[in-house]
């Protein structure tokens, strides 16, 4: 159902946006009730928009509600970055705010943002404010329009990573929301008068559901650029970037037992001119406004849109609107999806450093402190930081002289920690979960450092342990670590029971599938066993396990990777 469709037809969160004055909704009165630490109904959907998540803590609920408490209610917020890239002054500001107005970490998402969990309803102004202040904001995190835009963290040419850069800003900016709420509600901007906001690419009624968006630098995918609504992936000539060859219709969320839900790769759609991106980004979210599905919140992101309409009708679509032909895509050619850890040279007399974070998070306790460590890397080493779509960091810019000192650093910090002990670490990806995410149906990053190590000591058993493979966990199929891309994915069913899905690649470009369901985890680990048993004596020299379910015949009828998997 389009946007033009029977309004009866629509799904209640269409009525809301409708009736939310761009985006106010009733957020201004919810922040000054002081009764309850909840927003008003209708608020927390709008609120997601602003960059904000209503959650409450999991682990307290059932003993809350024995006390007849309300939930313990605080707020993730989430900080548009595009490109993953922030400032030493910046990560200061940030850090800081995790400590004084939130629980004390800071997250690192698999969008290259940060996150706050843990802010309370009395805080969240104060912490809308603190971000402002650092020249970064929240607008458009979350919510039905486009998210955080991506690049790849690391390219061997400074040159085209600039230059993604500076295309990738332009179409965050181009198409983030005009509503001025957001400066009325969080930094007490002039109110305006009625309802004369506009809103020229999006309408009353923003998008069907949410966009994301990502450059791809090759060789490297670390953004994972075929799961993404919309792809641009650098074409390098001569050294320079000359374009893109852009893909669309990407996305991973599944909803269990639903068969008309997915995970998809994109398709590539053509190939465009640096001039031409922000034009083409344009006109690809207003086909998917016009079109995609109103009805049907699960039926909504633009991957449906185009696998039930066609890919030259979408073509045709997006060249009428653009009023010229895009040229034939051109080859891509990935060789990783993964990050390159510890130090790597400039161009000049600086180093980049490449941190493993566990899990995305950074927190200070009695084994680590990375979030001091990370601010002391920005106190005095760092000319800025760059995010990994990995949930990793790339601390750039450190003085050739100062290494010896950095590394000691990390040393006294406890982190050694942050690199990686094994390649199936270096990969292992996981993504938030219990206790804050209220979609979560099993344990993901809190489990990770375990299930790591469980299925590392299997690997090693049949001598694979220096075997570089792809682990992803997801506490539920909505899929926010992108584990249908995985060489092994647990997907969340139930409190330590899991799907398994097996045969990813290492490189973002073949889906896996769903090898076995709803299998506690003990029972994971031995089926890993075997498989990995058999690994170890049939592979071919140097194939990735991936690659060998596919060949060898585990995967039977379902090898081949043709852009759909069983989810
Ligand atoms: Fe996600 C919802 C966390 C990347 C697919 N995601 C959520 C929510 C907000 C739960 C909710 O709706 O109540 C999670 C908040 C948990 C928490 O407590 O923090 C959440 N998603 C995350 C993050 C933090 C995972 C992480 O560990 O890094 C990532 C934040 C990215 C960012 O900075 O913007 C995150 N989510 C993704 C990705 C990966 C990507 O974008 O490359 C995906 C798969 C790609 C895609 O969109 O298809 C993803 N998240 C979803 C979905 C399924 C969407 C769908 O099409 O069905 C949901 C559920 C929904 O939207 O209804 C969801
Ligand atoms: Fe939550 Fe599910 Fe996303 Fe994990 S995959 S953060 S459990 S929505």
């Amino acid at each position: 159902m389009s946007q033009d469709s029977n309004d009866d037809q629509r799904s209640e969160v269409e009525h809301l946006k409708q009736r939310s004055r761009h985006l106010r909704g009733t957020l201004e009165q919810s922040l000054d009730d002081a009764v309850t630490g909840a927003l008003r109904e209708g608020d927390p959907q709008l609120g997601k928009f602003h960059g904000f998540y209503q959650q409450d803590d999991r682990d307290l609920r059932v003993e809350r509600l024995r006390r007849k408490l309300e939930p313990a209610w605080s707020y993730m917020i989430r900080v548009r970055m595009p490109a993953g890239l922030c400032s030493p002054q910046q990560w200061l500001a940030l850090s800081a705010l995790a400590r004084t107005h939130a629980n004390g970490t800071l997250r690192l998402t698999t969008r290259q943002a940060f996150q706050y969990h843990g802010v309370i309803k009395r805080e969240l102004k104060a912490t809308m404010q603190g971000i402002n202040a650092t020249l970064l904001d929240t607008i458009a995190a979350c919510g039905d329009v486009n998210r955080n835009v991506m690049v790849t963290a690391r390219s061997e040419l400074a040159a085209v990573h600039e230059a993604a850069v500076a295309d990738a800003r332009a179409v965050s900016e181009h198409l983030l929301p005009r509503t001025r709420a957001y400066h009325e509600i969080w930094l007490d901007g002039e109110k305006l008068a009625g309802e004369t906001d506009e809103e020229p690419i999006y309408g009353a009624t923003y998008l069907p559901r949410k966009f994301k968006i990502s450059f791809a630098i090759p060789p490297v995918n670390d953004v994972d650029v075929y799961a993404q609504d919309l792809g641009f992936v650098a074409v390098v000539e001569n050294g320079a970037l000359a374009g893109y060859t852009v893909t669309v219709g990407g996305g991973m969320g599944v909803t269990h037992g639903d068969d008309a839900t997915y995970p998809r790769l994109a398709d590539p759609l053509g190939f465009v001119t640096r001039d031409q991106v922000v034009a083409v980004a344009e006109q690809v979210v207003c086909v998917q406004r016009d079109y995609g599905d109103r009805g049907n919140r699960k039926h909504a992101r633009l991957k449906y849109t185009i696998a039930d309409r066609g890919l030259d009708w979408f073509r045709g679509e997006v060249e009428a609107r653009l009023g010229f032909a895009l040229q034939p895509p051109r080859e891509t050619a990935f060789e990783t999806n993964g990050d390159a850890f510890g130090w790597t040279r400039c161009d000049d007399d600086r180093w980049n450093l490449t941190l493993f974070v566990p899990g995305g998070r950074l927190l200070d306790n009695d084994k680590v402190r990375s979030l001091r460590a990370l601010e002391q890397l920005a106190e005095d080493h760092a000319r800025g930081f760059i995010l990994t779509g990995n949930q990793n960091v790339v601390v750039t810019g450190i003085d050739a002289a100062s290494r010896e000192t950095v590394d000691a650093l990390l040393a006294e910090s406890g982190l050694a920690a942050l690199q990686p002990a094994h390649p199936l670490e270096a990969r292992a990806i996981a993504c938030v979960a219990l206790p804050t995410c209220a979609l979560a149906m099993a344990e993901a990053e809190r489990a990770l450092p375990s299930l790591t190590g469980e299925v590392h000591a299997r690997l090693e058993r049949h001598g694979l342990g220096d075997q570089p493979v792809s682990l992803r966990v997801s506490g539920c199929p909505n899929g926010c670590s992108r584990p249908y891309l995985a060489e092994i994915a647990l997907v969340g069913k139930a409190p330590g029971r899991y799907n398994l899905h097996l045969g990813g690649d290492l490189r973002g470009e073949r889906l896996n599938r769903l090898y076995a369901e709803n299998l506690p985890e003990d029972r994971i680990l031995d089926t890993l066993d075997g498989l990995f048993a058999k690994y170890s004596a049939e592979r071919d020299t140097d194939e990735p396990f991936g690659d060998f379910l596919h060949r060898s015949g585990v995967l039977g009828a379902h090898a081949g990777g043709e852009g759909r998997a069983d989810a």
